[in-house]
C-alpha cells in the first residue's frame, strides 16, 4: 500500500487540513500518516482559537520515524503557522522522501490569512525549493514570485505566474482557483508542459476546498496518475463537493457522501 504523509495543522473544528486529508488519501486506498504541525480549537476562520505550536516536537518526532525504519512514497504540506515551522518541514523533507506536494498556504482573494507575516512568505519560498510540486493559489503564487495579483488574470498573466512559479524548481505547478467569467479551475505545467480545467463556477465561497484539492492530487500521482489526470480528478471532487454543499459556513463543506464518485473515478483513470 502507497504510504502518504500529511504535515499540517490539526484544526479540530472546521473541516480542513487534517480533517479532510486523512479520510480522502485513505478513501483513495492509500495509508495516511500525519504529523500535526499546530493544534488549533478551529481554523482560523473562525473568530480567536485557541492554538499551541508543535514546532518543538516535529524534529523529535522525525528522530523516532527514523529509528523504525518509517518512510514514505508522497509528503504532502499544508498550511503552517510560522516561519520556523517552515524550516521545520524543510528539515523534515532532508530525511524522508518520495514525491513532495507543496501547497504553500498562506491567503486567497488577494489577502493574507490572519497571522501570515512577510517573514512567513520568504521562508515558503525557502520551502518551496524543495517541493516536487507545488499547487499555490493565484495570490500565493503572487505574494511568493513577486507579481502582481489579479482576480481574474489572462491567459499570458497565468503563464507569467507559472514560470515564476517554476523558478523555485519543482517538476509541477498548479496554480489554482483561477477565474474566468463563468468558469472556475486550475492552469498548470509538468517539465514546461501546460495543460488546465475548467468547470462552472459555482457562486459559493466554501472553506477547505484547497485542502481537498491537495489531498486528492497527493493521493493520485502516489497512485502514479500523470499530474494532469491527479488535478483534473481533484477539481472534479471539488466541484461536486461544493454542489453538495447547501450552505457554505466555516464548518466546512459536505465531502463525505462524495467520496464514493472519488473512488469510482480514481479507477476509471
Ligand atoms: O484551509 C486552509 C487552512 C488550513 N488551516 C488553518 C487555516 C486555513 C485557512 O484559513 O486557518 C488553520
Amino acid at each position: 500500500m502507497k504510504q502518504v504523509l500529511s504535515v499540517q495543522d490539526l484544526s479540530c473544528v472546521g473541516k480542513c487540513s487534517l480533517t479532510v486529508a486523512l479520510p480522502v488519501v485513505s478513501a483513495m486506498g492509500c495509508a495516511c500518516s500525519v504529523l500535526p504541525t499546530t493544534l488549533l480549537s478551529t481554523h482560523t476562520g473562525f473568530p480567536e482559537p485557541y492554538r499551541r505550536s508543535l514546532t518543538g516536537d516535529m524534529d523529535a518526532v522525525c528522530d523516532h520515524w527514523q529509528k523504525i525504519g518509517a518512510d514514505f512514497d508522497a509528503v504532502s504540506v499544508g498550511y503552517l503557522c510560522d516561519p520556523e515551522q517552515a524550516a521545520a518541514v524543510a528539515r523534515l523533507l532532508e530525511r524522508f522522501g518520495g514525491i513532495r506536494v507543496i501547497d504553500p498556504v498562506m491567503g486567497d482573494h488577494g489577502k493574507l490569512y490572519r497571522s501570515i507575516t512577510e517573514a512567513h512568505v520568504e521562508a515558503m519560498r525557502t520551502l518551496c525549493r524543495k517541493g516536487t510540486v507545488l499547487l499555490p493559489n493565484l495570490t500565493e503564487a503572487a505574494l511568493l514570485t513577486g507579481l502582481p495579483y489579479r482576480e481574474q488574470p489572462t491567459r499570458e498573466q497565468c503563464r507569467q505566474l507559472l514560470a515564476g512559479m517554476e523558478e523555485f524548481g519543482a517538476e509541477t505547478v498548479i496554480l489554482t482557483g483561477v477565474s474566468r467569467q463563468e468558469e472556475l479551475g486550475f492552469v498548470g505545467s509538468h517539465k514546461g508542459e501546460e495543460f488546465s480545467f475548467f468547470a462552472p463556477k459555482v457562486p459559493r465561497q466554501c472553506h477547505g476546498t484547497g485542502d481537498l484539492f491537495a489531498a486528492v492530487v497527493t493521493g493520485a500521482l502516489v497512485l502514479g496518475k500523470t499530474p494532469s489526470q491527479a488535478a483534473t480528478l481533484a477539481a472534479r471532487f471539488v466541484a461536486r463537493v461544493i454542489q453538495a454543499t447547501k450552505e457554505a459556513t466555516p464548518f466546512g463543506v459536505s465531502f463525505e457522501g462524495e467520496l464514493p464518485f472519488l473512488w469510482q473515478e480514481l479507477h476509471m483513470l
